[in-house]
């Protein structure tokens, strides 16, 4: 349908896809039928699939709207796929942005059932899933491929668990959101999981998922590889450096072992290198740890909720204590407690107390302390899965991250545009 103003963006990424993405586009016109959309092909291809898109465009203009941005081999295709993804969304005007890839192993009738679920449920994302309500992931090619693409969801679901841990097909590439999330977020992704970097990135508060069934590639030929497998990980690793929300529990277990490393070191050298009494060699191993340990998770666990000044730091160091206070109880009952039964080591009893307490430290600290901006929101249960039907998953704000100049450029050349 044609319209200035259309409801709905439908990023398709191509790579050499002559044989499919005639085909595509039919039945993405079936199943849009009454949607304003718009169709943003960005294509990298060296064969006609270009040529094919604009044919198309000119004989389907009065039922498609399709912008076709090829990009030209060399510099301007760095990226490839990431980069296609992100320039898509950048140049897409609708409220909705969807992506989907051309070789109909994402069904174009599944992508009218998000578009129906995000109107219907005002949700921020829908997520295409394989792995729930009756979805499916035949289309994987090979029993290694099932293998890597389970072990790098479940990967990237202990990683991010905050975000990630109710989606049950976080690395997909069949996804919509609203457009308005993305807006002044840069997006960075490597390799072919757009999906994790908008989920990490974006500050969305309620996603949805729609089951569909993974399909065999129609045509062509794969561009994933191993290499494609390995760019998950930096890709991750990226996510973790740039994001402060990303990964922050294990940001938090890295600070929390580096104070008791720090409080371990101490207390031997108190005591056995200065024979210091055993509760002064105690109480200021366990203050240096706290100290540190509060700089450390302001600097990098909590850095995206930095105090606003320097008595907001005065108090957040006080109520830090104040949160600290039952494991340093723990602590010291623990102590007191193995130091009683095995006094001649005292290391190992000052170990295990440190370990027992730092479990409650960052339900605590997150709670009490480092308490961001938007406050989160325990996300609502899962309702039982049914074949046909979208599955509310959770309900949370993300922290906020600080927006970042765009990194995508528009390509120099822009074929086979509509009004
Ligand atoms: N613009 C652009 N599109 C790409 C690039 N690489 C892949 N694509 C497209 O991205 C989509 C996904 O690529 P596929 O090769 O199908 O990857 P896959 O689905 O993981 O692999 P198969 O299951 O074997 O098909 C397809 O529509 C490709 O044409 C690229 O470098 N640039
Ligand atoms: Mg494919």
């Amino acid at each position: 349908m044609k319209s200035r103003e259309p409801l709905l963006s439908v990023i398709v990424p191509t790579r050499n896809e002559r044989e499919n993405i005639a085909p595509m586009l039919a039945a993405l016109r079936v199943a849009l039928d009454g949607v304003a959309s718009e169709i943003i092909i960005v294509d990298d291809s060296d064969d006609d699939t270009p040529a094919i898109v604009a044919r198309t465009a000119e004989l389907e203009a009065d039922s498609l709207h399709i912008l076709l941005m090829h990009r030209a081999a060399g510099a301007e295709r760095a990226g490839g796929l990431a980069t296609a993804v992100s320039l898509g969304m950048r140049s897409a005007r609708a409220r909705y942005v969807a992506v989907m890839d051309a070789d109909l192993q994402h069904p174009p009738e599944r992508l009218r059932a998000l578009f129906d679920e995000a109107v219907a449920t005002d949700a921020d994302v829908v997520m295409a899933t394989r792995y729930r309500g009756g979805g499916k992931s035949i289309g994987l090619d090979g029993i290694s491929r099932h293998f890597i693409s389970l072990s790098m969801k479940y990967l990237a679901k202990l990683v991010f668990p905050d975000q990630l841990m109710r989606v049950s097909d976080p690395l997909g590439g069949f996804f919509l959101v609203r457009r308005s999330l993305i807006e002044g977020v840069a997006l960075r992704p490597i390799g072919y999981k757009i999906s994790l970097e908008l989920l990490i990135r974006c500050h969305w508060a309620h996603l949805v998922e729609v089951p569909y069934e993974f399909q065999p590639r129609a045509g062509g030929r794969s561009k994933s590889d191993i290499k494609q497998g390995m760019m998950v990980l930096r890709h991750m690793g990226r996510l973790v450096r740039e994001v402060p929300a990303a990964a922050r529990f294990w940001k938090f277990c890295f600070v929390g072992t580096t104070g008791i490393i720090l409080n371990l070191v101490l207390y031997h050298l108190l005591v056995n290198g200065l024979h210091a009494q055993l509760w002064g060699a105690w109480l200021a191993a366990t203050e240096a740890s706290i100290l540190s340990n509060f700089v450390f998770n302001s600097l990098l666990t909590w850095s995206d909720v930095a105090a606003q000044s320097k008595r907001d730091w005065v108090a957040r160091l006080a109520t830090y204590h104040a949160a600290v206070s039952p494991n340093i109880l723990l602590n010291l009952i623990v102590f007191t407690v193995l130091a009683h039964r095995f006094g001649d080591m005292l290391i190992v009893d000052q170990a295990i107390g440190v370990l027992a307490a730092t479990v409650l430290s960052y339900w605590l600290a997150r709670r009490m302390v480092f308490v961001p901006r938007h406050h989160w929101q325990t996300p609502f249960p899962v309702p039982a899965d049914t074949a046909d039907t979208a599955k509310p998953v959770g309900d949370y704000t993300n922290p906020p991250t600080d927006p970042e100049d765009g990194e995508v450029t528009l390509p120099t050349e822009v074929l086979g545009t509509q009004a």
